[in-house]
């Protein structure tokens, strides 16, 4: 069971991931041609040579970025922590990285260090800040990893020395507290190598989280494959990186937006489950974040808001004997929540062998009537009167409290 010892990761549920970088420029598109994959990618996917694609960084000029408005952003959607593309597969550093002038002081018009303003901006805000690190795949460093490429021939362990340890050096030395470190596909990278990875990051940071994608094992965290949801409760720490459409860096050709419900049942489902929800926006290269992301949060930020209790701090709830096709749990130590997600005139669970000493409504927490006891068929329930104007509302959370600290879950007999 994966454990990160840091009380803030395990009651976070909900962060924003920031995929930013070169490939913003492309937005899916080079030279006429359109890649079909996530657009962060083009450099791979569309063979672009690392002497062409380096030329992307003479036009880099995002004169809308303004990290400030994107913080105050993620925190009025109620995300506890964001985690920004330092560097990217591209191999582009998106701070002034000493040891690589391919990076967005050195190499761009713009000139100035995007991590740095991250960093003051997350500071203001009192928001956890990680990094993500891309340590093995380097697109533009000639030892550094591709995929689906030849690799052999390649220094790896040089690129690791002149690049990869450097640049986490200055990472975790240069700009405050790093809540995380998301390491990224490991390719080929050996055991040794990770805990060396791990060993710089505890030295210079102990806090410093390392994420699962680590490799070989060493996470600190268990990270799902990319949108891809635990069917069970899952022990320990864990987080499912997630896209808002299908793809994680810009794409101007990507319109296929989830919307604000569906990410919403995506978020308490994860959080029923005992997971984080990190949630990617993709700036466009003038640094403008995309409207449809924009309200696409602005309406899941109404609910995580509204129902913050029923979200921060949950813990994973067991495995109750029904699917619920209106609702899912949540739960802390003597509370159970019930997520509506359909309008009803009552709220009725069946199977549940606490003792409930009160109900409320989450959002204004109002007491609300209930009746516990059994049903004619014999098993225990327990109904919670829906306030009449509520009715016809969906998406919103009632709290269970309980003598009991966790929910006991009956089997279903009969
Ligand atoms: O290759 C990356 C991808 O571009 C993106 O950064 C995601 C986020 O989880 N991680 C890798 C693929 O799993």
């Amino acid at each position: 069971m994966q454990d990160t010892k840091q009380q803030w990761f395990k009651e976070a549920k909900f962060g924003l991931f920031i995929h930013w970088g070169l490939y913003a420029l492309l937005a899916g598109e080079y030279n006429g041609k359109k890649t079909d994959r996530i657009a962060e990618w083009i450099m791979n996917d569309l063979d672009i040579p690392a002497e062409e694609y380096e030329k992307l960084a003479a036009q880099f000029n995002p004169v809308e970025f303004d990290a400030d408005g994107i913080v105050r952003k993620a925190k009025e959607w109620g995300m506890k922590y964001i985690v920004f593309t330092s560097k990217h597969h591209e191999g582009f550093a998106m701070w002034d990285s000493k040891c690589s002038d391919y990076n967005v002081v050195k190499a761009t018009p713009y000139g100035r260090d995007i991590v740095r303003q991250f960093r003051e901006a997350c500071d203001r805000h009192g928001m956890k800040l990680g990094f993500y690190y891309s340590q093995a795949q380097d697109w533009h460093d000639p030892d550094g990893y591709m995929h689906r490429k030849d690799n052999s021939g390649k220094n790896y362990r040089a690129y690791l020395e002149r690049k990869c340890f450097p640049q986490l050096r200055e990472l975790l030395t240069e700009y405050g507290e790093v809540a995380l470190i998301w390491f990224d596909t490991p390719m080929g990278t050996t055991r040794e190598e990770s805990q060396e990875m791990v060993d710089l990051v505890k030295r210079l940071q102990p806090n410093c989280i390392v994420s699962g994608r680590i490799g070989n094992g060493l996470g600190e965290y268990m990270t799902t494959g990319d949108n891809f949801i635990p069917r069970l409760p899952y022990e320990g720490d864990w987080e499912v990186p997630a896209t808002l459409n299908d793809t994680w860096g810009f794409n101007k050709d990507d319109h296929n937006w989830k919307d604000a419900e569906e990410i919403i049942h995506l978020l308490v489902k994860i959080n029923s489950r005992g997971g984080n929800y990190l949630l990617n926006i993709g700036p466009e290269a003038s640094g403008h974040v995309p409207e449809e992301s924009i309200k696409i949060l602005d309406e899941v930020g109404k609910y995580v808001n509204e129902n913050e209790e029923a979200i921060f701090g949950t813990k994973r709830v067991g495995i109750y004997a029904y699917e619920l096709d209106w609702g899912m749990l949540t739960r802390k130590d003597h509370k159970l929540y019930v997520h509506v997600f359909k309008p009803r005139r009552r709220v009725e669970l069946l199977n549940i062998g606490n003792r409930i000493t009160g109900a409320y409504l989450v959002a204004d927490k109002r007491p609300l009537e209930f009746e516990t006891g059994a049903t004619c068929e014999g098993c225990s329930s327990i109904e919670v009167e829906v306030p009449e104007e509520y009715f016809d509302r969906k998406n919103y959370s009632i709290c269970l409290e309980m003598e009991e600290e966790e929910p006991i879950f009956e089997p279903i007999i009969g």
